[in-house]
């Protein structure tokens, strides 16, 4: 063998090994992510009613995308694209009927809970429960993010009322 062809050898080698570690380096983080996405639910409660929503319930009755403006305490307005189901669609289709209820209230696992009207929920695309931001799913708030789910309502100008790591929605009378 000369020495050309057991250089160039030698490099595809070494580049296969290279690829074949980072493939079983990646895979116990790919398995994480999918365990987050599989244990991301929402408790949705009306009296003595409880089910629970999964991200493929919540993915079968998201309509599409929208814009919506993301301005904190802590950053400067900016409008984003999210992927999500609008509330009054996710109660619809548990049959859980809106019309003579009072509230909605939101609750998160930092004991964080905001109350929203029921006229509110049912405007028209102004309710939604995100789990995409921007074409990504939101993060955990292990991985400082605000998901995986966070409540957003369009017509609100500041984020104040958004309900970041999402875990139950509680109807009231
Ligand atoms: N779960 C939860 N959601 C929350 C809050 C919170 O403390 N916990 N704070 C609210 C307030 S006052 C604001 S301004 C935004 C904060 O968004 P930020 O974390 O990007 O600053 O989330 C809102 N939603
Ligand atoms: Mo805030």
């Amino acid at each position: 063998m000369n020495k050309r062809v057991f250089v160039v050898s030698l490099v595809i080698i070494v580049l296969f090994v290279i690829m074949i570690v980072s493939i079983k380096l990646s895979q116990p983080s790919i398995q994480k992510q999918k365990e987050i996405l599989a244990n991301a639910e929402i408790v949705l409660v009306d009296g003595d009613n409880e089910v629970v929503v999964g991200i493929n319930e919540i993915n079968n009755i998201t309509v599409g995308n929208f814009k919506a403006v993301l301005d904190t305490s802590t950053t400067d307005p900016v409008e984003h694209n999210y992927t999500g189901a609008q509330l009054k669609d996710i109660f619809n289709k548990y049959n859980i009927d809106l019309s003579d209820r009072k509230a909605v209230i939101l609750s998160a696992v930092d004991g964080y809970s905001v109350a929203y009207s029921i006229e509110e929920v049912l405007l028209d695309k102004n309710v939604y429960i995100t789990y995409k931001k921007d074409g990504k799913f939101l993060k955990s708030r292990n991985e400082g993010g605000r998901g995986p789910y966070e409540s957003i309502v369009v017509s609100d100008k500041f984020s104040n009322r958004r309900c970041k790591w999402l875990t139950k929605i509680e109807v009231i009378k």
